[in-house]
This record gives structure tokens, sequence and C-alpha cells, in this order.
């Protein structure tokens, strides 16, 4: 794992003050000062919880990151017109919030498997695992725990510090073996020492307290797109049946991953509706990821036009200035983004990736590619939460 070469240079605070040792830790009313906007025309942006500044940071857990709770009361024109700040006005808010709550230079790296590939019922028009569509995506049958885990050793190896999985499920069958396996590939991904998620689909109350107990960090659920416009791109499943599971999650003890993809036609206020319902979600989630859409041939999005690289850097700050202890995560789409493009969603607030060639069925960035980019730019991978090896 990359080690960071500190600068010797004492930091400087989000509200202009510098701390003389990585150990000092500025006050939650710091934190909320530094963090409000100072144009009385925005909505202001409060942070609680002691973790401003200077910590050690590329160990702090993603427990103790999700205490920087966020508002749970936002509005959509309150998010909109956040999101509409000139460029440099709201990459500059973004870092704001950043350095007061999240660790400094490092970025989260989350390797991510497809235990089980394709033939889903589902109809959710960006995917290519859909049985609804020809995309050429072969199905496959869970795989084998030793497999599972000999991916996720080879994912530690290399610098992750997650291992997420993913299974084209509508929802586990109750009571199956499959499920069984599920639990038991996230046993043995806690016992490497690795942070486990997994994302399933729907989820009942039996199922999510199983995944608690077997030692599951994460859960991801994504809401992909505003309420309103859910129903263009999903037809067999409703936005309650969404938030229903992320409910349960939650209530489990579980951390809860949710977030979704630009790019599918929808307009700027579903991007922000959308952040609007994850940022008053209470707890706020602990990642978000933001996905740009890979548009695969065979979808019913197979023909979208790729985002620009900056409405991925705008999501990305708005993100990070509404859900304020979150790990925003540069998701799928990474691929077709330049070193300088995925740059500034780091400047923006972006502080999470998948790490590996490839996505759920498609590619993403290799393990140099990456590493050459955290490198360069002095940023280091963020360590697994203290309590994942326990
Ligand atoms: N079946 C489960 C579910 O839907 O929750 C888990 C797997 S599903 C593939 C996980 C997430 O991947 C989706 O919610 C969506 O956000 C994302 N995703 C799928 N296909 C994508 C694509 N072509 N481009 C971007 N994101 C995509
Ligand atoms: C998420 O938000 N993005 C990941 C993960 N969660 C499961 C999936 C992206 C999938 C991209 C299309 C594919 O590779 O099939
Ligand atoms: Fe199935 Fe999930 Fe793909 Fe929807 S996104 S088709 S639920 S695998």
């Amino acid at each position: 794992m990359i080690r960071s070469a500190r600068a010797a240079a004492p930091a400087i605070h989000a509200s202009g003050g510098t701390a003389a040792n990585e150990g000092e830790r500025s006050s939650s009313r710091d934190v909320t000062a530094a963090t409000e906007a100072r144009d009385e025309s925005m909505p202001s942006v409060k942070v609680q919880g002691p973790y401003a500044g200077n910590l050690a940071y590329s160990r702090l857990s993603a427990r103790t990151s999700s205490m920087t709770e966020g508002r749970n009361d936002w509005t959509k024109e309150q998010a909109r017109a956040l999101h509409d700040l000139p460029l440099t006005d709201l990459l500059f808010r973004a870092q704001q919030v950043h350095r007061a709550t999240q660790p400094r230079d490092a970025v989260q790296l989350c390797s991510l498997l497809s235990i089980k590939t394709g033939a889903c019922q589902e109809d959710c028009s960006y995917c290519p695992q859909s049985s609804k569509y020809d995309t050429g995506v072969e199905a496959e049958r869970l795989m084998d725990v030793a497999d599972v885990l000999g991916k996720a050793r080879e994912a530690q190896k290399a610098g992750a510090s997650r291992f997420c999985m993913g299974a084209a499920w509508r929802s586990p069958k109750k009571g199956s073996r499959q499920f069984q396996q599920v639990l038991e590939m996230v046993r043995g991904v806690r016992e490497l020492g690795l942070e486990a998620c997994v994302t399933l689909g729907m989820l009942d109350d039996e199922q999510t307290q199983e995944l608690k107990d077997a030692g599951l960090t994460a859960y991801n659920h994504n809401l992909d797109t505003s309420e309103e416009y859910y129903g263009e791109i999903v037809t067999t499943r409703t936005y309650k049946d969404r938030l229903d599971t992320i409910a349960r999650v939650a209530a489990a003890g579980i951390s809860v991953c949710a977030g979704g993809i630009i790019g599918m036609g929808e307009s700027i206020d579903d991007r922000v509706g959308m952040l609007v319902t994850l940022a008053n979600l209470s707890p706020q989630p602990e990642s978000v990821p933001v996905n740009a859409l890979v548009a695969v041939p065979g979808t019913p999005l197979g023909d979208q036009k790729p985002v620009d690289s900056l409405e991925l850097v705008r999501m990305c700050a708005t993100a990070r200035i509404m859900i304020p202890g979150a790990r925003v995560r540069l998701s799928a789409g990474r691929a077709s983004l330049s070193r300088e493009a995925q740059l500034l969603c780091f400047m923006a607030g972006a502080n999470s990736v998948f790490f590996g060639d490839k996505l759920l069925t498609t590619g993403n960035p290799d393990h140099d590619a990456d590493l050459n980019l955290l490198r360069d730019a002095g940023l280091s991978p963020l360590e697994p939460a203290s309590d994942a090896a326990e």
C-alpha cells in the first residue's frame, strides 16, 4: 500500500488557520464556521462532529467518518442553487467541506467483483445484466466461495481496503443455499481484514440481519435517479422498494452505500433531486457512488451520448457538500475520463474509486493506471476501517 509522503508544511484549515501538528483537531464549532456558505443567498452547510482537519488521515475509519453528519433538511431549490454555482465557487466550497470532514489526500480503493452475472429479471434500462436486453453478457452461476476469496486476496495485495461483491438479482432467494454462500463470502472477506460490501438487490428483514451477523460493513443499493424519473428507467420495482431496503439496512446497523447514475437522459433537477433524497436520509449514507452511464449496446440507453466530465465534477462537489461525512465514490465511467478530469473530481470531494480493471461486466482503469495517478498526485490509499479485521 502506498504511503503518502506527507509534506512537513503546516496544514491549512478550511477556516484559514493552520494546525501545528497532524494530531490536532478543530472543534465542531470551527468546522461549522469553516463550511458555512459565505454567500447569504446560498444555503448554509453545517457540518457537525469532531472530525475536522488533521487526523491520521489515511487511517480514519468509515465508521468515524460517518459520524460527521450533514443536514437532513435540504430543499431541491437549495441543492440546485449549489449545483449551479460557477464551477470554481462550487469547487472551493466543496474543498472547504472536504478538508473539514474527510481524511486528507486519501482515496479509498474498493475492488468490485461480479459474483453472479447476468440473467437478471429486472428491466433497469442502463444495465447490461438484465435478461430483457441482448447485450452479449453471458449468464454465470454464483461463484464458489473459495474463488471469491481468492479474488479478495488478490485485491488486498494490490492495495484495496474494501471488497464489493455484486449479484445480478432482483433479491436473494429466501432461505436459499446461494444466500448462505454469500454470507460465507462476507465472513471470509472480513477475516482477511478487508471491509466487505455486497449489492444483492432488495432484502427482507431476516436477510438483512443475517448479513449484519456475518459482519457485513456496507450494503450498496443505489437510488440511481430522482423519484420522478425512476419510472422512465426501471418498471419492475418502485423507488419506494429501493428506499425500503435502504431503511432496513440502516436499521440493522449496516453502513448504507447509495448513489446513482448520470447520463441517462435525466434533467439537472433529477440529479439534484436524487442528491436531496440521499442527503435527507437519516443517517446519511456512508458512501455515495457517482456513476456516469456506461452506455452498453443492446440496452435501451445504449445510444446515450457520454456525459461531459465537468458534469461529473459538479455531482461530486454537490454530493460532498450535502453529504459531508460520506465517501463520495467516483464509480462507473472512469475508464473514459482523463487523469485531469479524475483529479478535478478528487478536488471536488470524490475520495473513493473502484479499483481493478473490471467493474461488473465493463472495463475500468487497471491497477497500475490508478496507482500511478495516486502517486503523481501525492494521494494515498485509505486503510480499511480499524474494525475490519475483528
Ligand atoms: N442487482 C443489484 C441492484 O440492482 O441493486 C446489484 C447490482 S446493480 C448492477 C448495481 C448498480 O450498478 C446499479 O444500481 C447501477 O447504479 C449500477 N450500474 C449498472 N449498470 C450500469 C451502467 N451501465 N452504467 C453505470 N452504472 C451502472
Ligand atoms: C455502483 O454504484 N457502481 C458499481 C457498483 N455500485 C456495484 C457497478 C457499476 C456497473 C457498471 C456496469 C457494469 O460493469 O456492468
Ligand atoms: Fe438486475 Fe441490478 Fe442490473 Fe437491475 S441493475 S438489471 S437489478 S443486476
